[in-house]
């Protein structure tokens, strides 16, 4: 029986990847789209042509319930949410709302769904739910690298909202016994990251400087570290955790870490030019509270789901330059359009 698969977040970056990869499987993919005139919808339209589309939106309970029943899925990935770490702290409430509250509505909707009332063993052949949590969630770390057990210090409204539904989807599975997981993903890339995340405006940033269209690239803090993976290795892990005989939550990242200063060098150094001529420190760039330090230890993942990252950080960042040089150099407009595939 073909398996179905309903996806919120599928006009994002890690919505399109996984997508690709569940109807490699031989999934019927459903992708949850919301607003009257999204101008991201006719883009996935046009490049997962085989992606079924169903209106809901986060914000809206009833709107789940109806998705759900419409698509009756076997798997649901919840990938939707507000997730530029600064915006959190302009649009607190709307981050609470959709990155938090909304991990809520859709837990319920796929309870009510399933006919699910009384308390744990009633869920069993039900819809499985994945939650996209985060490496934010460990924020101000007090250990590295960070781990199953590594305890969360959130450091942003998102990472709060991340780590309420992170415990949410813990408490569904315990409560009501549902195959309901979590990978606390750490950041992962590729040329179809939006445009507002550091790497993707390093890699735009270098491409510009290289084609003569910039002469500047401002940024914030340089001093900051991330485990940096590939986007298309990390929904691999994402299905893994789904398809596992048993619902556990998984830290998913390479095992290394690279500052800001680092990825900047490289992309410069993918393009043959000096970074320190171009790129301009910028202090209104800053966050009001920094995550200094990611570095995940995916033992876990590689031992029990056999899970391992191909792509390493020199070639994720080549990858992403070349690809907007390839870009811009056709007369793409990175903020209009993408360079999918
Ligand atoms: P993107 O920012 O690329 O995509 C976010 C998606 O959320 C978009 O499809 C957007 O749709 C959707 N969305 C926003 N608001 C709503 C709403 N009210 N209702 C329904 N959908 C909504 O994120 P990524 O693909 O990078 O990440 C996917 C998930 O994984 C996110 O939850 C993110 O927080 C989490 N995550 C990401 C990591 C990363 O490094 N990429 C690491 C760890 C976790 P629309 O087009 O309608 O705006
Ligand atoms: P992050 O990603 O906040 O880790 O969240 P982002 O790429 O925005 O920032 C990474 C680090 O780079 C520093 N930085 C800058 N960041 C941006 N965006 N722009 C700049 O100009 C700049 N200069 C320096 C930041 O201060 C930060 O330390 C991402 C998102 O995908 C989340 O949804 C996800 O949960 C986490 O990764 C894991």
């Amino acid at each position: 029986m073909t398996r179905r698969a309903l996806l919120t977040g599928i006009t994002g970056q890690d919505g399109s990847y996984l997508a690709e990869h569940l109807l490699s499987e031989g999934y019927e993919v459903w992708g949850l789209v919301r607003g009257q005139a999204n101008p991201r919808v006719p883009r996935v339209r046009r490049l997962l042509q085989d992606v079924r589309l169903v209106r809901g939106d986060l914000l809206d309970q009833g709107s789940l319930i109806s998705a759900v029943e419409k698509v009756q899925p076997d798997e649901v990935y919840n990938l939707g949410a507000i997730s530029f770490v600064p915006m959190s702290w302009e649009q607190a409430e709307l981050t609470a709302e959709v990155t938090g509250m909304g991990v809520l509505r859709m837990l319920e909707a796929i309870r009510v769904c399933s006919g699910i009332t009384g308390s744990r063993g009633s869920a069993d052949g039900q819809i499985r739910f994945y939650q996209a949590s985060s490496s934010e969630m460990f924020g101000q770390v007090r250990e590295t690298p960070q781990t199953e057990r590594t305890p969360f210090h959130p450091r942003s409204p998102y990472g709060v909202a991340k780590t309420y539904g992170h415990f949410l989807t813990q408490n569904y599975r315990e409560s009501y016994g549902m195959f309901a997981v979590s990978g606390i993903l750490f950041n992962h890339e590729s040329p179809r990251r939006g445009a507002e995340f550091v790497t993707r405006k390093v890699s735009l940033g270098a491409a510009r400087i290289k084609l003569g269209m910039a002469t500047e690239l401002r940024l914030g803090n340089l001093e900051a570290r991330r485990d940096w993976g590939y986007a298309g290795d990390f929904v691999r892990a994402m299905h893994m955790m789904m398809t596992a005989e048993t619902a556990e939550d998984y830290v998913i990242g390479t095992g290394r870490t690279h500052s800001v200063r680092e990825l900047v060098e490289a992309a410069f150094g993918a393009v043959g030019l000096d970074w320190e001529r171009y790129v301009v420190h910028d202090r209104s760039l800053h966050r009001p509270a920094e995550v200094d330090l990611l570095c995940a230890d995916p033992k876990k993942a590689r031992t029990q789901l056999g899970w391992e990252p191909t792509v390493s950080f020199e070639e994720l960042v080549a990858m992403m330059v070349e690809a907007d040089l390839r870009l811009l150099s056709d007369g793409g407009d990175p903020d209009q359009c993408s360079p999918w595939p």
